[in-house]
């Protein structure tokens, strides 16, 4: 298996843990999709994913080459393939709840604070604008994350278990610090990434152990 993947891409991260936490091996392969490089434009990663971004899963089954993309499809697959660590809960109110959380971060915020939105608004507004626009969005999800975890949340995001609404809160939390941002407001969301920080699979997922990342000299 296959995984397609930047060290600093938070869509990435969530199917790198997904991966260690389900005691999957796979071999990464590095995109790289800084500015300055542009690789996912490249004319050999339109086959493999034609909206030009990571993450893409790829394996080989009964001889036939399978990519896929959206980090939620890959995950939600892994979880059907492989059950064990269990990601989604059995009861269907509390996965419903997983789901929003892991919707809270899929699409009512990492999309609004991906690159390409933000290269638009700085070509308009300069910096400040896309910086304005993408703490706003990352703020306002964050506090529905965090009434979320007031509400259904225990140890983890939702109950006492680790699941993927917590996959996708780990690497958002790390997108709103890059941002600089005050995360005083969220004591719920903060005390959950510390505790998934410690667990094994999160510490290999992270964006700094990558081999792509660049090294400290
Ligand atoms: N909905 C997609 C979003 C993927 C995505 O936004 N990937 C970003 C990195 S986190 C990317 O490749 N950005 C480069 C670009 O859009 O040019 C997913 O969850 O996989």
């Amino acid at each position: 298996m296959k995984l397609y993947s930047f060290w600093r891409s938070s869509c990435a991260w969530r199917v790198r843990s997904a991966l260690y936490l389900k005691n999957i091996p796979f071999e990464l392969v590095p995109v790289n999709i800084e500015t300055t490089a542009n690789e996912q434009h490249s004319r050999e990663f339109a086959v493999i994913n034609p909206l030009s971004q990571v993450p893409c899963l790829e394996w080989i089954e009964d001889g036939a080459t399978h990519r896929l993309t959206q980090s939620v499809a890959i995950v939600e697959w892994l979880e059907e393939r492989y059950p064990s660590a269990v990601l989604l809960p059995k009861d269907p109110l509390v996965r419903a709840r997983v789901r929003e959380a892991v919707e809270i971060v899929n699409s009512g915020i990492q999309p609004l604070q991906n690159t390409r939105p933000l290269e638009a608004l700085r070509r308009v507004g300069g910096e400040p604008v896309a910086t304005a626009f993408a703490t706003d969005a990352i703020a306002r999800g964050l506090a529905a994350l965090e009434a979320h975890a007031a509400a259904h949340g225990g140890s983890y995001s939702v109950g006492d278990e680790l699941t993927l609404a917590d996959v996708f809160l780990v690497p958002q939390l790390m997108n709103a610090r890059r941002f600089a941002m005050d995360l005083a407001p969220y004591p719920l969301l903060v005390a959950i990434d510390a505790r998934c920080a410690k667990l094994e699979a999160f510490e290999r997922a992270h964006p700094d152990v990558q081999p792509d990342a660049p090294r400290q000299s």
